[in-house]
């Protein structure tokens, strides 16, 4: 298959890219390395320097024997660019990964939020028409969010819901209750791509991801110019990654408020199979489909007590520390998502295990010294005033 992979630079996008090209797709990376300048922007470093894409690409062609194309450009920014790319590459899957991903980031104050929204929706436009011109039958394997459901009362299902109103029924989209600037560009990414498929009979699957964990997949692994984006700062690092990191260096676990919250949650390596098990499973021509792509649900603190459990037996001390939360969300509450169509379709879920945590412990004990501490304390309110 050919396959574009746009922000291909990222955590979850150089995996992405080298998994498909390892079992031989033609694959194609798009990045603006607009990650690498929000990091400047708030002061955050990843936890392994990250290589520079021309030092990846020529580490994977020497590790796999297999070549993968790079163009630099911004899908938001550049419309003539994303011509340009669509028209001559024609790609039968697109997996589209290139936005800014940080909750926090967009909650900082109004020129990220601004510019959270326009990169995210600009992009995701710009795209949804040159594929109508110019690859209509393109399956688009769009990232969204678990985050666009919120936490509602009654059962999560996936994308769509069968709903009875004053004695008639039909099938809607699945309330939204975003929980940031952020997530609600990927609420507004979500209607886009469904009206653009009934409109002009384009394809995609919607993969509401939840938060995602890990350091490694089989090809990162293969060499350490390979490793991918690991963050553990307060701004892009997620709840997981986080704990590990902070458990490492005997600083406090930062729980937000009660750790009620529970969210859905999958390691780095089921990321790459879900997003394969939807790009070898394309929707009919027309169809907008979504799929909620999480293996486990953990609240806040369960996942803070298993790190602290693990530390212990590393000898370390893990204190879990209930921080006011920076953050405006239910702290505990009902959570019930539906992940039946990839199960249905071959996903295996590797569940969060102590010896997986260890192996984390292993891998960042290495690091510890590069961790900047200070970028741990979660800055950012929801509230600022
Ligand atoms: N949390 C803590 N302590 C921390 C960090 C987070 O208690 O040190 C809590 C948050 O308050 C939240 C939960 O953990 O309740 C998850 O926070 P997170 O920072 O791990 O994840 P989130 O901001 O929701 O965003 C991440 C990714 C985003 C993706 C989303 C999936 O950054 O790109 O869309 O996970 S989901 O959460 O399902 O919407």
């Amino acid at each position: 298959m050919k396959i574009l992979v746009l922000g291909g630079d990222g955590y979850l996008g150089w995996p992405t890219a080298m998994y498909f090209s390892g079992r031989g797709d033609e694959v194609t990376i798009v990045d603006s390395f607009a990650k690498r300048g929000w990091e400047a922007d708030v002061g955050v470093m990843p936890l392994w320097q990250v290589p520079t894409m021309q030092q990846r690409l020529r580490t994977w062609e020497k590790v796999s024997r297999k070549k993968i194309r790079f163009f630099s450009g911004d899908i938001a920014k550049d419309d003539r660019f994303v011509d340009h790319l669509l028209g001559e590459f024609r790609p039968d899957a697109i997996v589209h990964y290139a936005e800014q991903p940080s909750a926090p980031y967009s909650m900082l104050e109004r020129r990220r939020a601004v510019y959270t929204q326009t990169n995210n929706i600009t992009g995701t436009l710009n795209l949804l028409f040159v594929m109508y011109r110019d690859c209509p039958s393109t399956h688009l394997v769009k990232l969204g969010t678990m985050g666009e459901y919120g936490t509602p009362n009654i059962d999560i299902e996936e994308g769509f819901i069968d709903i009875e109103h004053k004695g008639r029924k039909d099938r809607l989209p699945f309330p939204k209750n975003a929980g940031s600037f952020y997530h609600l560009s990927k609420v507004f990414d979500s209607e886009n791509i469904r009206k653009a498929c009934e409109w002009w009979k384009l394809r995609s699957t919607d993969l509401n991801q939840g938060v995602v964990y890990g350091i490694d997949t089989d090809e990162t692994e293969l060499h350490h110019d390979l490793r991918t984006s690991f963050h553990y700062d307060a701004v892009f690092g997620t709840a997981l990654n986080r704990f590990c990191v902070e458990a490492v260096c005997g600083e406090p676990l930062t729980v937000y408020g009660k750790g009620g919250q529970k969210r859905g949650f999958l390691n780095i390596r089921d990321t790459i199979q879900c997003v394969a098990i939807a790009v070898d499973n394309p929707p009919r021509i027309g169809e907008y489909r979504v799929f909620n792509q999480f293996t486990e649900v953990f609240s806040v603190l369960e996942l803070a007590k298993m790190v602290q459990k693990v530390a212990s037996v590393h000898g370390v001390k893990a204190e879990i520390q209930h921080l006011s939360n920076p953050r405006i969300e239910k702290e505990e509450h009902y959570y019930n998502p539906s992940n039946d169509s990839l199960i249905q379709l071959g996903l295996e879920p590797r569940k969060l295990s102590d010896e997986l945590l260890e192996s984390m412990f292993e891998k960042i004990k290495g690091a510890e010294n590069r961790v900047d501490e200070f970028t741990l304390k979660p800055t950012i309110k929801w509230r600022f005033r």
